[in-house]
């Protein structure tokens, strides 16, 4: 294996995070709350589940003026977010900064000063056309904030976003088969090593860039067999061409030991997801453009985490 390629080089040379120890103790503090904490859907513990979201990007410089990014809005994770708040879990969203959040999807796609009037030299106040949907943003962020089952880490490059992911499971190894993983942040599988990039802005009077990336370590490996041996881990997996979507979630599933594998196609993605487990398939598809796609993926995959969590504990453990 290249070193670049190598999980532990890739950790070692990444810059890392600024406030590692704060994070690291933000983390265990809403791990170790949450986790003593009794489900609000009665009998058995909160679950706890990490979520990511968005797309990582690839900075090209050290002191970065360009970056590869990717497509990806967040809206998958986000609205997955509510869906398993809704269902009693803890969540901990993984996100790339300035993507989509969670309860801030059915606001207007308006300018920030578009949503205020100024009504007397002192007040400010909601326009009356946005005053319901901010109302009820407000009050379900809040409700998830004050009952203490939602944290959110953001990240932007693939350095931040793998550390913050290694850091997450790391503190959830002690929840068990109650900790579950969904991983449907759009991670890119090519980077260029801290060490070997650039310092400062690339010039062009070198002429054309030639530039040879590596490829990120396949961290799920990581993830299921050192990081969170015991957690009922989801993968997506996003492809072009419908020939070869199924084979490789399958793949993936085998590969990585992952529980679940959610395929989706890029044309087709926000209408349709093929659940992929082992030995079984299942296609949820939404009726309607009203309808949220995640709040099938949710239900069925809640069902399967209580039957792992039952597996996992010989039946012994209330889920
Ligand atoms: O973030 P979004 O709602 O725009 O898109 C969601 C998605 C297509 C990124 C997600 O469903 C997904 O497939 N994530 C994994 C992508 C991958 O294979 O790397």
């Amino acid at each position: 294996m290249v070193a670049a390629e190598d999980p532990e080089s890739f950790f070692a040379t990444a810059p890392p995070l600024g406030d590692t120890g704060a994070v690291v103790a933000r983390i265990q503090e809403f791990v170790a709350r949450n986790s003593s904490h009794p489900s609000s859907e009665g009998g058995g513990r909160r679950r706890i589940v990490c979520v990511t979201s968005g797309g990582t990007t690839v900075p090209l410089e050290q002191r970065c003026v360009r970056y590869i990014d990717n497509f990806s809005s967040g809206h998958r994770g986000a609205a997955s977010t509510e869906y398993f708040l809704k269902a009693g879990y803890a969540v901990i969203f993984v996100h790339r900064r300035g993507s989509c959040q969670p309860f801030c999807r059915f606001l207007p796609d308006d300018s920030f000063l578009n949503f205020f009037d100024v009504t007397t030299e002192s007040k400010v106040q909601v326009v009356e056309s946005h005053t319901t949907v901010v109302k009820k943003a407000i009050g379900e962020y809040s409700k998830a904030i004050e009952g203490g089952s939602l944290l959110k880490l953001p990240f932007t490059t693939i350095f931040e976003y793998l550390q913050l992911l290694k850091m997450v499971a790391t503190c959830m190894s002690s929840v068990g088969p109650h900790g579950m993983f969904y991983l449907a942040a759009a991670v890119s599988d090519f980077y260029v090593p801290w060490d070997s990039m650039a310092k400062h802005k690339i010039q062009s009077a070198g002429g054309p860039l030639d530039m040879k990336l590596s490829q990120v370590p396949k961290m799920l490996s990581v993830l299921r067999n050192q990081w969170a041996p015991t957690a009922f881990c989801i993968s997506f997996k996003l492809e072009t061409d419908s020939d070869i979507l199924i084979q490789k979630a399958e793949m993936a599933l085998s590969k990585y030991k992952m529980n679940v594998v959610v395929a989706n196609l890029l044309a087709t993605y926000k209408e349709e997801v093929v659940i992929v487990s082992n030995g079984e398939r299942n296609t949820i598809r939404r009726c309607s453009e009203d309808e949220d796609l995640e709040e099938h993926i949710i239900k069925l995959l809640e069902k399967s985490h209580s039957k792992y969590i039952y597996s996992s504990t010989d039946g012994c453990a209330k889920n």
